[in-house]
């Protein structure tokens, strides 16, 4: 678990709430808002934009991971 992730998602809430997601719903790690099948938990962890479906560059590594 992170020091700092009280929904305890995998994603810091400062990352969180920089990126417009909510710190206290463990649910949103699984949304993909800019649909390029990269969930926000696997963005987070490749540090791309989740609002980017530019990046992370190879977008089938989310899928690929599971
Ligand atoms: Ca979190
Ligand atoms: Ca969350
Ligand atoms: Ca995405």
């Amino acid at each position: 678990m992170l020091p700092d992730d009280q929904d305890d998602d995998g994603m810091s809430d400062s990352w969180e709430l920089a990126n417009g997601l909510d710190p206290n719903n463990p649910n949103d790690a699984w949304l993909d808002p800019d649909g390029d099948e990269v969930v926000n938990l696997f963005e987070y962890q490749l540090s791309s934009d989740l609002n980017n479906p530019m990046t992370p560059q190879v977008a089938t590594v989310g899928k690929s991971r599971l």
